[in-house]
């Protein structure tokens, strides 16, 4: 890692609310205001980055919300970095990790954080520290789940002409086969299509979900529950579609798992998930020594977290399109400027040529849409050592 070792002096958390366009509908639970964890960190020399906490408000897709993670940054995880000498954003996962449990989207805030402080102190972009490859990664739409099988096909043909390159629909076992149906036949048989299920089904459904291997998808994202590793193992022994597994992957190991055991054949990575890019880029490489793509999820982040998945979704492995929308579908306005954009081939170009995540955060906008903030300094912090 280049240059001197980092120092954190200040991290402000704020929480802003960012209200969604569209109410987002998956099968454990629905956003739409979206209650948003941002940090703001300043190293010794004044170098600031930002970064974005994943978690939502409700613990349906993970055990994290945005209430644990500020208690576990304030609590636990700041002092376990703020004013020390740490080699690089490889070190910072160790630190939070040590004598904490758990709370690996509240870790990879600060992780992430750290490797973008780093990217600024070195003077070079994100995505080329992290290892980034491509100037431009392929985009795929994620669709929440719709009222009526007409309402998800009119949806998912207006995606493909805003020139989306994979559609993801979200299934429930009250909505999978009638709605994959009829996207299938909306779409004709060369769009990529894949559906993700957020655990909603038990391996009694085998047989159920087997019908959906007629609508020749790319994968069936998470089926069963997170630690069903071992089933999953079992339900793609009898399916011929690819498993992918998103809520399940939340290490290197449980990915090792994942391939050992043959739980699924495609790997979902979202930095938040995992812990950090240390995680993140490991994953990556385990999948890619074992032949097995990945792609990079989304969790409807702000234009902060967007940068980070953007950067992350330029390694080499992420050969499948990430869920990395752009900002104008999500909100009305985004909180970084320029907004995220995609091209008519679904396109979202990686930033190169400067510092950092690529983009200005609006600190106005974010100043109007903070609900709470609060700001921890280290003890030393600006006193010469
Ligand atoms: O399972 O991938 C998921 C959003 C919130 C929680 C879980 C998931 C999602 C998405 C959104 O699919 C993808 C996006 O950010 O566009
Ligand atoms: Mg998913």
């Amino acid at each position: 890692m280049p240059g001197s070792p980092l120092r954190l002096a200040e991290v402000t958390l704020r929480e802003i609310e960012l209200p969604l366009k569209e109410r987002f509908v998956i099968s454990s639970g629905w956003m739409e205001n979206r209650r948003i964890l941002l940090l703001e960190l300043r190293d010794d020399n004044g170098v600031t980055a930002w970064s974005e906490c994943v978690c939502s408000d409700l613990p349906n897709y993970s055990p994290e919300t945005v209430d644990t993670a500020w208690l576990a940054l304030r609590r636990w995880l700041l002092p376990r970095v703020l004013g020390r000498d740490i080699d690089g954003p490889e070190a910072v996962k160790d630190l939070l990790d040590d004598g904490v449990q758990g709370h690996p989207m509240a870790k990879a805030a600060i992780e992430m954080g750290m490797w973008d402080l780093a990217a600024e102190a070195a003077g070079i972009p994100l995505s080329r520290l992290v290892g980034g490859t491509r100037g431009r990664v392929p985009t795929g739409i994620s669709i929440g789940l719709q009222a009526s099988p007409p309402a998800l096909a009119e949806k998912a043909r207006q995606a493909v002409a805003d020139g989306y390159r994979k559609v993801k629909l979200k299934i429930s076992p009250e909505r999978d086969v009638d709605y994959v149906a009829a996207v299938r036949e909306a779409l004709g048989p060369d769009t990529p299509l894949a559906v993700d299920a957020n655990a909603a089904y038990t391996l009694e459904d085998a047989d159920h979900l087997a019908r959906l291997d007629a609508f020749d998808l790319i994968m069936i994202e998470q089926p069963l529950a997170a630690g069903d590793l071992v089933r999953h193992a079992q339900l793609q022994e009898r399916l011929a579609t690819p498993v992918c597994l998103d809520e399940s992957v939340v290490d290197p190991a449980t990915c090792e798992d994942m391939l050992a055991l043959g739980s699924g054949r495609i790997v979902n990575i979202k930095p938040g998930r995992v812990g950090g890019f240390r995680n993140a880029r490991r994953i990556h490489d385990i999948a890619q020594r074992a032949g097995v793509p990945v792609w990079c999820g989304g969790m409807l982040e702000s234009g902060i977290g967007r940068a980070y998945n953007v950067a992350l979704a330029s390694l080499p492995n992420f050969e499948l399109p990430g869920d990395l929308s752009p900002s104008a579908r999500y909100w009305t306005q985004d909180i970084v400027t320029p907004e995220w954009t995609m091209d008519a081939d679904g396109f979202v170009t990686v930033p190169r040529d400067r510092p950092g995540l690529g983009v200005d955060v609006d600190t106005e906008r974010v100043e109007t849409l903070t609900r709470r903030s609060e700001t921890f300094a280290a003890a030393t912090a600006g006193v010469p050592s």
